[in-house]
């Protein structure tokens, strides 16, 4: 590993603490779970770890709406343990990094509830976005701004002012104008560093700043902002102010030592607008959104992979890609579906289904496409194991906010956070201890245990071990690439490797060449089959 700017070149993986692994069988995942399959993370070859929030928090939002910054939610554990987990990893060269939550606070954080009782007009309420309504008693919204979750992105209160809220009622929007909401995520900022964390993975990172006098804007929220011929930029998004935020910060995780990072949640297109938050003096890494919403195509996988290493080529930052998080449908079922279909909303019980054979073919071919492109690489627990989206959850045990505030309409993101299985035939695949799961998990999930496919040949965690010994081995996240033209083919040397992902209908011949490694069986005349991937050393 390499110790200088270790980031430039990591495979961080995502562990959700809720799902990954349950020490205290009440069916949430907790930190030491975490602590107690850390080697199931060197097995895989990973850099570091990134850490959902554990923080303390009603869980409205699964965490992301944050009571405290300062400490750890007791169904998650303690500071203490939080301590023993990054010793743990440390032993084990893994770097960790945490998620920070600045957008908004949970409703229950003491400065919003301050903000309540000392009513309008006070200092209290300046820290979020409160205003008067419109209409004539005040009963409208002060603007039509939209709800990521759906619904107005306003809720009143008992004495008649609204406040702001892009996300869950229960997450109100800070007012980041204020000197006083800088300073304290500054002072969380060295709380985390004090403690030895290696870097930040930034929430919504793209939301902090509003448009100032929070201009009306009519439009529904889409995932990813640009800005278009007709459109301007949103009033809620990527903002330039925003970015000044990033600068400060910089200058406090550069006063520490040990390389440590920031990795910005924006979700911002074109690849140019993204480069500003990893301009030089503000953030590491952005992550890149628009690769992993780019269809399964060999011109559209192409095309986004070009764009995105030429959109931060002008500011000399990284790139990074992933495939798989918390939000979105997981790519072994996403990629089970038609090029262009949407599961943005997720997926249940009525719901198409993916083809799931043909989804884990794809998801194995774009892991390995993935791996060979040059910056950091982001995995999200379960799909080492090519573990699909749960696309039969009952609906009367989801938890996302998009289920209720969409009035039923948007699944959400329950069926990608399931707690992972771990060993086949035992309560909850090895989750919890004693079979407690906080979402059921699927009847059959032996299959995608990692303990049954640990050494196997040919099995999906095999393949992403190897993929990763691979990777650092040829240096393929430092490199760059020479392009080949090929129908239906993304087709490129880095360095030493030669690496082609079939998108066509028929097998392709593969250059001559050691195969290193590929994502499915070649044909039996050698040939490279539709939907997979070889590294061939060139
Ligand atoms: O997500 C921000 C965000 O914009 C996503 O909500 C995304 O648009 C959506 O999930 C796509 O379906 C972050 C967190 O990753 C998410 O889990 C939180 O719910 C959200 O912020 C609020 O904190």
């Amino acid at each position: 590993m390499s110790q200088l700017e270790w980031w430039r070149d990591a495979v961080i993986y995502q562990v959700y603490p809720r799902s990954f692994a349950d020490a205290d069988g009440n069916g949430l995942g907790d930190l030491r779970g975490i602590t107690s399959r850390l080697d199931h993370l060197v097995e895989l070859g990973v850099d570091a770890l990134w850490l959902s929030p554990f923080y303390p928090s009603p869980q409205h939002d699964a965490g992301y709406d944050v009571a405290d910054y300062r400490d750890v939610d007791p169904r998650f554990g303690t500071l203490a343990d939080f301590d023993d987990l990054v010793a743990a990893a440390k032993d084990r060269d893994l770097r960790v990094v945490v998620d920070l939550v600045p957008n908004h606070t949970s409703w229950d954080h003491e400065w919003f509830q301050e903000a309540l009782a000392a009513g309008p007009g006070s200092a209290a309420r300046e820290r979020y976005h409160f205003r008067k309504g419109l209409g004539v008693d005040g009963e409208l919204p002060p603007n039509s701004w939209q709800s990521v979750f759906g619904g107005p992105a306003w809720t009143r209160v008992p004495d008649g002012e609204w406040y702001l809220h892009l996300f869950d009622t229960s997450q109100p929007d800070l007012n980041w104008d204020l000197p006083e909401v800088r300073k304290m995520f500054e002072d969380v900022l060295r709380f985390w560093l004090d403690r030895g964390v290696d870097g930040f993975r930034v929430d919504v990172a793209h939301g902090l700043v509003k448009e100032s006098g929070l201009p009306e804007w009519t439009e529904a929220q889409v995932p990813i902002t640009s800005p278009g011929a007709e459109h301007r930029i949103p009033p809620m998004w990527d903002q330039d102010g925003v970015h000044d935020v990033y600068r400060q910060w910089r200058q406090v995780l550069d006063s520490y030592d040990g390389d440590r990072m920031m990795v910005g949640e924006a979700w911002v297109a074109p690849a140019e607008r993204l480069a500003r938050y990893v301009r030089p003096d503000e953030m590491h890494q952005a992550f890149n959104f628009n690769y992993l919403m780019a269809p399964w195509t060999a011109q559209d996988q192409r095309i986004a992979i070009e764009t995105s290493l030429a959109g931060v080529e002008p500011v000399g930052a990284i790139c990074t890609w992933v495939l798989s998080n918390h939000d979105v449908v997981r790519h072994a079922s996403r990629l089970g579906f038609p090029p262009g279909y949407s599961t943005q909303g997720g997926i249940g019980i009525g719901d198409p289904p993916p083809d799931e054979a043909l989804g884990l073919r794809r998801a194995r071919a774009a892991t390995m496409l993935m791996l060979s492109l040059p910056g950091s690489a982001y995995l999200y627990q379960g799909e080492e194991v090519g573990l699909p989206e749960h696309t039969t959850l009952p609906d009367e045990v989801r938890q996302d906010p998009t289920w209720f505030r969409s009035k039923h309409e948007v699944r959400g993101r329950d069926g990608c956070r399931v707690p992972i299985p771990w060993e086949p035939g035992v309560a909850a695949y090895g989750f919890s201890p004693n079979g407690q799961s906080w979402l059921p998990q699927p009847g059959d999930w032996d299959r995608f245990a990692a303990d049954r496919q640990r050494g196997v040949p040919g099995s999906t965690l095999t393949l992403y071990i190897e993929a990763i010994r691979l990777r650092r081995k040829h240096g393929l996240g430092g490199g760059t690439l020479t392009w080949f033209d090929g129908d239906d083919l993304v087709d490129f040397r880095n360095g030493g490797v030669r690496v082609i992902t079939n998108f066509g209908a028929v097998p392709v011949p593969l250059p001559p060449g050691e195969v290193l490694l590929v994502s499915g069986d070649l044909a039996a005349d050698g040939s490279l089959p539709p939907d997979t991937t070889a590294w061939v050393r060139a």
